[in-house]
């Protein structure tokens, strides 16, 4: 355990052992408090899983229990094996690559913009001392695990309900279940909206800008050769 919070530095998917023989103890979500914390993925791996009451109500009352002790890891997968017997071992690295996909998972910026742009719509924050906090545009800034940044005009205002509303509002629509998720408010003050000046919107311009004067460049190249020409024929 001493070793634990140092090997979660650089670790993308933690693999959360726990002897349920011994119940859940609070040394258990200790670590899994490490995990959340450094923002990595993770998995509950319940072994022993072979000792535990067999009968369903039984089962279903240790799950909750994990639940309700760890509900900051609502995000992380549980297996239940068996390292004696091998039961469901094998089902780790399929579930360590699935949590894995999603940690790195990158979306574009005009789908994270509709999708805030359409929460906001439907639920608007409350009033900051009387002003409305506005939203002029969101972006992913990172993967593992993916960021998201939301420009307001009073970033420290948006409560944290409305925060939980939104990281909601991203993994349902995104759709991200496996992996943290963070979110991030930063200050915009210039006039900005959504459908006009996202950053996409400013590559495409300017893409179509210098598209339109390779053109006009082309263009006049072109009467300029057919001038010569017909010079030359007037000659
Ligand atoms: N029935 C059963 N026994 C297991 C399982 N995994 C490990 N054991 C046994 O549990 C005993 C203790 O091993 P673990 O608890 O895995 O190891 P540990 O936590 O490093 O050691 P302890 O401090 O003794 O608990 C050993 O005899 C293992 O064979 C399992 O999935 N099912
Ligand atoms: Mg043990």
């Amino acid at each position: 355990i001493l070793k634990s919070p140092d090997s979660l530095d650089d670790c993308d998917v933690a693999l959360i052992l726990i002897d349920t023989s011994e119940g859940i103890t609070d040394q258990d979500i200790t670590v899994a408090g490490y995990a959340e914390k450094r923002g990595c993925g993770a998995i509950f791996l319940l072994n022993k899983w072979d000792l535990v009451d067999k009968s369903e109500k039984g089962q279903q009352a240790f799950m909750k229990e994990l639940r309700q002790m760890a509900k900051f890891l609502s995000y992380a997968p549980a297996i239940t094996i068996s390292a004696k017997t091998g039961q469901r071992c094998h089902k780790i690295f399929d579930q360590v690559s699935k949590v894995y996909k999603e940690y790195c998972h990158r979306i574009n910026t005009g789908t994270v913009n509709r999708i805030i742009e359409d929460a906001v719509y439907r639920e608007e924050p409350s009033l900051h001392k009387g002003r409305r906090i506005k939203f002029f545009y969101a972006a992913q800034v990172a993967t593992r695990p993916p960021t998201f940044v939301c420009f307001v005009n009073y970033p420290n205002a948006v409560h944290f309900s409305y925060k939980r509303y939104l990281l909601n509002q991203l993994r349902e629509m995104i759709p991200l279940s496996l992996t943290p998720i963070k979110l991030y408010f930063r200050e915009k003050s210039g006039k900005m909206d959504f459908s006009g000046n996202t950053k996409e919107m400013e590559r495409i311009r300017e893409k179509k800008k210098k598209i339109t004067q390779k053109k006009m460049k082309q263009r006049k190249e072109q009467s300029r050769k057919k001038r010569e020409r017909d010079k030359k024929g007037t000659q």
